[in-house]
C-alpha cells in the first residue's frame, strides 16, 4: 500500500519551522506522511527530535526528510573544504533521521541547490567529484537504517542530474543498497520524453517520489497525465512512498526559492485543497 503525504512548505514562508502543528494539521486532513526538511531535524536537540517522533508516532504519521543542500555544503565543489563539510552535514542528517527510527532523506544531496555551471565542459569533473563525496557519505546512511534518494530536477535548478536516465548512471557508479532516486512529476514534465516511460526505467531505483504539477498547483488542476502515471506505478508494483509538493502563496524564503511570484489560486483555501488533492491522487495513483 502507498503511503501519501504532502510537504510542510505548503503552509509556510519559513523553511525552518516547528514541525508539530504540521503533523497534527496533516493527519487531520487525512494524509500517512508528512514530509519535512531534514536540514532542520539535524540542528535540532535530541529531546526535540524525540518530541517530534512521539507526535508523529501519537497520530500515525509517518516522517520523510528533504533537503535542497546549500552552496555551504555542495558536496560536488571544486573547494575540498565544501565538499567535506557537505558530507559531514549528509553524515549529521542521516545520524539524526537514524535516532528517529530511520527513514529517507531526499533531495538535492549531489550538489547544491540551486547551481549552474559556466561550461558544460565542468559537469563531468563536478559529477565525479559529487560521486567521491556519495560514496563516503552513503555510508553513515547505510550504518543508521537511512535511505538517500537523488531527486532529479530540472536544468534551471541544476545541472548534473536532469533526466532519469543521469540517475541510473550516478547510483550505478555509487554502488550504494541505500543509494536510490527521487522522481518528480513537475520536474520530469520539463525534461523527460515521456513521464512513465521514466518511472518504468527507474524500476526498484525508485526510493521516493513526488508528485506535483507542471504549475505546482494540487494534483488535478495541471496537465500532469495521472491517470497513465498511476497505472504504471501499478505495473511495476512501487508501493512506497508518495508526496505532493504543491507551492501557491507567494511570500517569504519559501515563495522566493520556489520562485512563487503571484498568488497562484487566488482565495483558496489551502486546507482544503490540500484534502481534495488527496482525495484525487488516492483515487488516481493507489
Ligand atoms: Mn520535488
Amino acid at each position: 500500500m502507498n503511503k501519501f503525504g504532502i510537504y510542510y512548505a505548503f503552509w509556510t514562508h519559513d523553511w525552518d519551522v516547528d514541525f508539530i502543528p504540521f503533523v497534527n494539521k496533516v493527519a487531520d486532513l487525512g494524509f500517512d506522511i508528512l514530509e519535512v526538511n531534514g536540514g532542520t531535524i539535524a540542528t535540532m536537540t535530541k529531546e526535540q527530535r524525540l518530541a517530534l517522533r512521539r507526535e508523529a508516532d501519537k497520530r500515525s504519521i509517518a516522517l520523510t526528510y528533504c533537503i535542497g543542500l546549500t552552496a555551504k555544503h555542495d558536496v560536488s565543489s571544486e573547494t575540498a573544504s565544501t565538499r567535506r563539510a557537505g558530507v559531514a552535514f549528509l553524515q549529521d542528517m542521516a545520524r539524526a533521521i537514524g535516532e528517529m527510527g530511520g527513514g529517507k532523506l531526499s533531495g538535492i544531496l549531489y550538489g547544491s541547490w540551486p547551481s549552474t555551471i559556466e561550461r558544460v565542459e565542468d559537469k563531468g569533473r563536478r559529477r565525479d567529484l559529487s560521486v567521491d563525496s556519495m560514496k563516503q557519505a552513503i555510508r553513515a546512511a547505510e550504518d543508521e537504517g537511512v535511505f538517500f534518494n537523488l531527486e532529479v530536477v530540472n536544468r534551471f535548478e541544476q545541472f548534473m542530474l536532469n533526466t532519469c536516465e543521469e540517475a541510473c548512471d550516478y547510483l550505478e557508479r555509487v554502488g550504494s543498497p541505500n543509494l536510490k532516486m527521487l522522481l518528480d512529476t513537475y520536474h520530469m514534465n520539463i525534461e523527460e520524453d515521456d513521464i512513465c516511460a521514466a518511472i518504468k526505467k527507474a524500476g526498484k531505483r525508485l526510493g521516493h517520489f513526488h508528485i506535483g504539477e507542471n504549475n505546482r498547483k494540487p494534483p488535478s488542476y495541471g496537465h500532469i497525465p495521472w491517470k497513465d502515471i498511476g497505472k504504471t506505478l501499478r505495473d511495476m508494483r512501487y508501493d512506497g512512498t508518495i508526496v505532493m509538493e504543491p507551492f501557491l502563496v507567494p511570500g517569504g524564503e519559501v515563495g522566493r526559492d520556489i520562485k512563487v511570484w503571484r498568488d497562484i489560486m487566488p482565495g483558496s483555501d489551502l486546507d482544503v485543497e490540500a484534502k481534495k488533492a488527496l482525495e484525487f491522487v488516492r483515487e488516481t495513483l493507489a
